[in-house]
């Protein structure tokens, strides 16, 4: 194993601050009662976390599939400093979950490579609605929330390079 006594090295770590930051979401209404949840926990844990409630914005669209042409449009418009994809893919029985939530991840990864805007992906792909309830603030948490803070945490990343 090689290990290093460089104590020189410049380190780069994101503080989990969000005030001053402009953040904007998109979430996707379909299956809206899950979605609801989880915009709710993205907006609490940015505001926990020092971001103004008039610096959030939150943008509704119909489905998961909708979602990276609207980050798309936030992203590109500076007026955000980081983005959080929103939304709930259940597979029930139907082969559309998979071209759902595959443009949806794809999507939302295209919008933040193409935009250097940080966006994070908050949206569920689950097999049952009763896994999309556990992490929409049950028994896994709340993965709106997580996307959150990881969108604070690499926008404080990326206003130090
Ligand atoms: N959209 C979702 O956000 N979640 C789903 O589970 C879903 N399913 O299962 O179909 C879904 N479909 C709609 C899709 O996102 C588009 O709105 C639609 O195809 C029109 O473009």
């Amino acid at each position: 194993m090689t290990t290093t006594n460089d104590t020189d090295h410049r380190v780069v770590e994101g503080a989990l601050d969000a005030s001053g930051l402009r953040i904007g979401l998109v979430a996707a209404r379909f299956n809206e009662a899950i979605v609801e949840r989880l915009v709710d926990g993205a907006v609490n844990a940015l505001v926990r976390h020092g971001a103004k409630p008039a610096d959030v914005t939150v943008a509704w669209v119909p489905g998961a599939f909708e979602v990276p042409v609207v980050l798309r449009k936030m992203a590109t418009s500076g007026a955000y400093d980081a983005l959080v994809a929103v939304g709930c893919v259940v597979r029930g029985a139907t082969p559309h979950f998979d071209y759902v939530a595959g443009e949806a991840a794809s999507g939302v990864s295209a919008v933040a490579r193409e935009s250097g805007v940080p966006v994070a992906f908050g949206v569920l792909t689950t097999d049952t609605w009763d896994q999309a309830v556990e992490r929409a603030g049950g028994k896994l948490g709340n993965k709106g929330a997580e996307a959150a803070v990881t969108a604070v945490e690499t926008a404080q990343v990326l206003r130090q390079l």
